[in-house]
């Protein structure tokens, strides 16, 4: 199960009244938490070299009823996104850390996955944050990219700010709260193999549900992006890393949609 094909699930549910409907209000909402989260617990460890997978991943808007898919794909090594602490300064309290989509080798027995190796699929993109305790908030603004095989090209996640918290000893990220925003323009060129649909463009499918751009990302008057909010946690598993860069090999019947650049139509309830 693919990354995408879990946003068609998810947009499918939003669409047949299955999910909550995201009252979404940009980044406030996790500026709030953020405001609110200022109890860290003390951290022991060094984190510099190690590298963390993504080992939960919760939606919490636009709907939180893909959870469960994404779970499967995570344990099944499918889905493979990892975050790289690249210095850990605790005198200034800082950390330099990277994220990036991964590939990994995993074997199955009986349904058990165990992984052997991940391996970064893009350049990963270096952020700082500020430490305090074993707490995290990424300074800024950050963008990511994140690819998997079931799409044509890496989708542009900009805008996102958040917060985490490390276990005391540093082995594991108990909680991660992050909001981002994907701008239209990128859905409009993109073609995304759909568990139900086949390969279609990612904003054609969007509008089909009514899933409109819900975020001024450029502070215009216009909305533009759509806002994902989520949390996750990971836990360490550097002796599995190979910083080899393994770009994910590309799916050939992922290359043949149009673009769409239709205008969404908002759902009438
Ligand atoms: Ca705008």
């Amino acid at each position: 199960m693919r990354l995408w094909i879990m946003l068609g699930v998810l947009a499918l549910l939003g669409a047949c009244g299955g999910g909550d409907d995201g009252d979404n209000t940009g980044g406030q909402d996790l500026l709030a938490q953020e405001t609110e989260g200022g109890d860290a617990q003390a951290l022991t460890a060094d984190l510099t070299g190690r590298i963390y997978r993504i080992t939960l991943l919760e939606a919490t808007a636009p709907t939180k009823e893909l959870n469960k898919v994404w779970a499967k794909a995570i344990d099944e090594y499918k889905l493979t996104l990892l975050f790289m602490v690249q210095e850990h300064d605790p005198v200034a309290g800082t950390i330099t850390a990277a994220f990036t989509t991964g590939v990994s080798e995993a074997t199955e027995a009986d349904g058990v996955y165990t992984l052997v190796k991940m391996m970064p699929a893009l350049e990963p993109v270096t952020f700082t944050a500020k430490l305090t305790g074993a707490r995290f908030d990424i300074q800024g603004e950050v963008s990511f990219d994140i690819h998997d095989p079931t799409v044509n090209k890496p989708f542009h996640v900009e805008g996102i700010t958040g917060f985490g918290i490390f276990s005391a000893d540093g082995t594991a990220i108990e909680d991660c709260q992050l909001s981002g925003g994907i701008r239209e323009t990128q859905a409009e060129g993109m073609c995304a193999t759909l568990l139900t649909l086949g390969v279609v463009n990612f904003h054609w499918f969007m509008n089909l549900v009514h899933i409109c751009p819900d975020w001024d990302l450029d502070s215009d008057q216009t909305m533009d992006a759509y806002y994902f909010q989520g949390h996750l946690e990971a836990e360490e598993r550097t002796p599995f890393y190979d910083e080899t860069i393994t770009p994910i090999v590309p799916n050939d019947n992922v290359k043949v949609c149009q673009p769409h650049t239709e205008e969404c139509i908002p759902k009438v309830d």
